[in-house]
């Protein structure tokens, strides 16, 4: 079986790539990806919108492939559907602003310009700042889950067995119709959750106390981790 590794995007907290100069930190991470792919296990990974100015340096050093827009991709017989889910669907028309600024060519040249440790400080505290205090992300109703709405409206035209989001920080695992699922990976961090596709099937999964076990609430009006009344974080 073809076993092969994707990430889902916001992999770094800010990432920005010099000609000369390699951000800090980050090494074993390297080391592992490179584990991967030296030992023909591919890596895919996606921009996010913490990462999205990630270029060619790890696509060059670490052999991996980087994906800057939603992939549609047939795995094990299955129609997949991919994306890191920022800017997708309806509304969050701030944030579909600030990604024009952040693709902006002459803007990027502008701070490439500016010295690593200044720009790297900017940036982390604007990064950091958008990061709230609460551990979990907020949850309201599935109707106001744009990544939700998303699938289950793209489903209607095109066909896809599984959409796979991260972004939003909620693991979710939920028929959307015509046999249709939406996973979102949830995060790694606090939960340590992920997805698995094996023998054409997709598993909402948890790495906890040492073991890898099936992740108890699938559905997010049911998980006691997400906090009901405070804002986003994604
Ligand atoms: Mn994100």
């Amino acid at each position: 079986m073809t076993e092969n590794l994707w990430l889902l995007g916001d992999i770094f907290d800010f990432w920005w790539e010099y000609k000369s100069v390699v951000p800090a930190g980050y090494v074993r991470f390297f080391a592992k990806l490179l584990e991967f792919t030296d030992n023909n296990i591919p890596v895919y990974i996606f921009s996010g919108n913490h990462d999205i100015w990630l270029k060619s340096y790890l696509a060059k050093e670490l052999n991996v492939k980087i994906f800057h827009k939603p992939l549609k991709i047939e795995l094990q017989n299955k129609q997949v559907y991919m994306a890191h889910g920022d800017g997708l669907g309806k509304g969050d028309y701030d944030y579909k602003f600030l990604k024009k600024i952040f693709t902006n060519k002459f803007l990027q040249w502008g701070f490439s310009k500016i010295h690593p440790n200044c720009a790297f400080k900017i940036a982390s505290s604007w990064s950091h700042s958008r990061r709230k205090k609460e551990k979990y992300p907020s949850f309201k109703s599935l109707a106001n889950e744009t990544l939700y709405q998303y699938a289950k409206e793209f489903n209607k035209k095109e066909h896809c067995d599984y959409y796979v989001f991260g972004h939003r920080h909620i693991p979710m695992k939920l028929d959307i119709g015509k046999g249709s699922q939406i996973i979102n990976t949830g995060e790694w961090l606090s939960q340590q959750t992920f997805a698995c596709l094996q023998d054409g099937q997709m598993q909402l999964l948890q790495y906890k106390d040492g073991k890898i076990q099936e992740y108890p609430y699938p559905n997010p009006e049911e998980n006691p981790f997400l906090s009901r009344n405070l804002k986003t974080d994604n």
